[in-house]
């Protein structure tokens, strides 16, 4: 088993990083390469900055975060939030990103995916995919865009299978329903998107506890585990968390 990534998140809005429950009652959760400097110095493997205010209004992301942040770490970058076309991730990328994250966009427009993975590389494509539950398609999971405020009807299982299809090199399901709420990540969406896709799978929403990682690396099989609450906040120190990890016979770097 390859060696387990920790990806603190980042969730913008108006140049501050937020962090909210199930989407809304977003509270201050400090200055974003502040954040990143400290995430870089404690072990944090990867970053991940998601512009969340910037789909639904309609904003690019805000590019000049992304170059301070960039300049302010030395591990891989990837930004999410507002990319709707090649030209928004170019100037992302450009801006100091490793990868780019694209959801809405490349809901509403599948060959968005073909497209930049064609221009970038998959590797430097991100798919996420907002999730919450609808017992009435096939996998039990909805995919949901626009920051999660509109259904589509889609089998998230389905449209991961889809993106990585067209080109995506990591799919980045975030439950709806478990972000912000620390009770555990939702294993079995994360293990349904791994049995499926070849490509890494970074799981998102809910971490609250050491344990929770472990389920979502040992139950879960994913590859990079993204977390925001529990790092913002202090409750766990990336440290602890990767020796808890390698004391339970996860690999970390
Ligand atoms: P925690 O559960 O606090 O670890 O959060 C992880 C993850 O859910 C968040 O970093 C982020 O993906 C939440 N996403 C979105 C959003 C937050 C507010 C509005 C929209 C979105 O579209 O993903």
């Amino acid at each position: 088993m390859s060696k387990v990534l920790i990806m603190p998140c980042l969730d913008m809005k108006d140049g501050r990083v937020v962090k909210g429950v199930n989407f809304v009652n977003l509270r201050d959760a400090g200055d974003p390469v502040e954040c990143a400097r400290i995430y870089c110095e404690n072990g944090a493997d990867e970053l991940a900055f998601l512009d969340i205010a910037a789909t639904i209004e309609k904003r690019k992301t805000t590019l000049e975060a992304v170059r301070r942040v960039a300049q302010a770490i030395t591990i891989p970058f990837t930004v999410g939030g507002g990319i709707g076309s090649v030209e928004d991730a170019e100037q992302v990328l450009e801006a100091g990103a490793d990868r780019i994250s694209i959801s809405s966009a490349a809901f509403r427009n599948p060959g968005l995916i073909d497209q930049a993975a064609a221009k970038f590389g998959s590797a430097q494509l991100v798919v996420a995919i907002d999730v919450d539950r609808n017992p009435a398609l096939p996998s039990g999971y909805e995919v949901y865009i626009d920051g999660g405020n509109t259904a589509t009807g889609k089998d998230a299982i389905e449209w991961a299978r889809e993106a990585e299809s067209r080109g995506a090199g990591f799919i980045l399901p975030t439950s709806k329903t478990r972000d912000g709420a620390k009770t555990g990540y939702d294993i079995p969406l994360i293990r349904g998107i791994k049995d499926v896709v070849q490509v890494p799978v970074i799981a998102s929403g809910g971490a609250g506890s050491m344990e929770h990682f472990l389920e979502a690396a040992r139950d879960g099989k994913a590859d990079i585990l993204l977390a925001a609450s529990v790092f913002h906040f202090g409750e766990i120190s990336i440290p602890e968390l990767k020796k808890y990890l390698r004391d339970q016979g996860i690999e970390t770097k």
